[in-house]
């Protein structure tokens, strides 16, 4: 079996790899990346040497390259992880999100339909079906909820979703799509809220809280994320949508404060800043479906999850200190240095 996973630099992407080539020790997995600001070679260092592992700087969105390396490997899987993936990037240049995201889609698409690929699985995100009011806790995103987005990043990935379905429909692709909810773990990148709150506790700076703090999102470790992707390659319906999610909801400001607890550094750090423009205000997943249909289950609790995911900014430093001293100072001056 051999699969292409694009994106695989990256943070979720990459964690997808480590599982596979563990998971499946017969397979083959190529990774396509093109390496922007959010992907790190560094990442897959682990892994380079692997006779099972292959690694191609390529864009998705560059038909030649894309054919080509479909037509010289000739994937059974594509597990398409490439995208720009910051809603706050988004809102200042959303250009890039529908280049990458809807049209490097459609790319992989093709190669796919052309070299007969026997799956091709979007990664999807449950921002695609907009928010939900705090005031109503009994209600969950399910596969049926309309798409309803609020950032040109979920406007993106949401008219990549609408895009497979119709290569379903109209060319008989095999296709799934997952939506999933916040992942957090080892290899994200310090621009998310969890790694860059834990960076700038390290060093003493100030926690830029956007608004009150009071917006919820549903987080799952990454490795849970990973898994059930391994699940809908192999065993999920084509045609289908599944959300993933761990019934995992916390508000911004209990994580940051969970964070600072856990490193010992006090709560004032925190600083209350400029709001997010049309920022979401709850994300909540039904996993019902990848429950009853899959089996699937997350696996690690966020009390066992954030620790790990503590321990593991601790002890690599080197991962991420060449991250922070490089172009992202420019990015962090840029977004946070007046931001009141
Ligand atoms: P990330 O930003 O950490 O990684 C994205 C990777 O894609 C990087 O390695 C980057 O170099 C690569 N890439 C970007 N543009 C490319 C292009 N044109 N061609 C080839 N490679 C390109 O993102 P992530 O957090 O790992 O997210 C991965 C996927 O999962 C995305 O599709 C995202 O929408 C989705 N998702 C993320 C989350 C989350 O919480 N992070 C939750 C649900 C869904
Ligand atoms: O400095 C910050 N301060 C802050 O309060 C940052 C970076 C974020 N936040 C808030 C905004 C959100 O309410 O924290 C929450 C989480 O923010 P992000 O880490 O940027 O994630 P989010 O916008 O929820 O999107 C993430 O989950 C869904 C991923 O980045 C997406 O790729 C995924 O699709």
């Amino acid at each position: 079996m051999t699969i292409i996973v694009t994106g695989g630099a990256g943070f979720i992407g990459s964690n997808f790899i480590f599982h596979m080539l563990q998971a499946h020790p017969d397979y083959r997995i190529i990774c396509l990346d093109k390496l922007t600001y959010a992907g790190n070679l560094s990442t897959l260092e682990s892994v380079m040497d692997n006779p099972r592992f292959r690694f191609v700087k390529a864009d998705i969105c560059d038909r030649g390259a894309v054919f080509g390396l479909f037509g010289e490997e000739k994937p059974d899987i594509v597990v398409n992880f490439a995208a720009e993936s910051h809603v706050d990037r988004s809102i200042e240049e959303p250009g890039i999100f529908l280049q990458t995201n809807i049209m490097g889609t459609a790319t992989l698409m093709d190669a796919c339909r052309e070299f007969g690929v026997k799956r091709y699985h979007q990664v999807s995100t449950d921002e695609v079906y907009g928010d939900l009011p705090l005031d109503r806790p009994d209600l969950f995103f399910t596969e049926t909820t309309p798409l309803h987005t609020s950032s040109p990043y979920s406007s993106s990935k949401a008219s990549a979703d609408l895009l497979v379905l119709a290569y379903y429909r109209t060319y008989g692709l095999p296709v799934s799509i997952s939506r999933c909810s916040n992942n957090y773990g080892p290899y994200h990148f310090p621009e998310k809220l969890i790694p860059l709150m834990i960076i700038n506790a390290l060093d003493d700076k100030a926690l830029p809280v956007y608004g009150e703090g009071l917006n919820v999102r549903d987080w799952l470790y990454v490795e849970d994320h990973c898994k059930a992707i391994d699940l809908i390659i192999h065993s999920g319906r084509v045609g289908e949508v599944y959300n993933v999610g761990g019934h995992n909801e916390m508000k911004n400001i209990d994580i940051v404060k969970i964070i600072c607890r856990e490193l010992g550094k006090p709560e004032s750090l925190i600083t209350y800043v400029k709001d997010r423009k049309g920022h979401d205000m709850r994300y909540a997943i039904d996993p019902t479906k990848i429950h009853s249909e899959l089996g699937w289950l997350p696996e690690t609790s966020f009390s066992d999850g954030i620790k790990k995911t503590i321990k593991w900014y601790l002890d690599n430093e080197d991962w991420w200190k060449p991250i922070v001293s490089g172009e992202y100072k420019n990015y962090y001056e840029k977004m946070y240095g007046n931001r009141k």
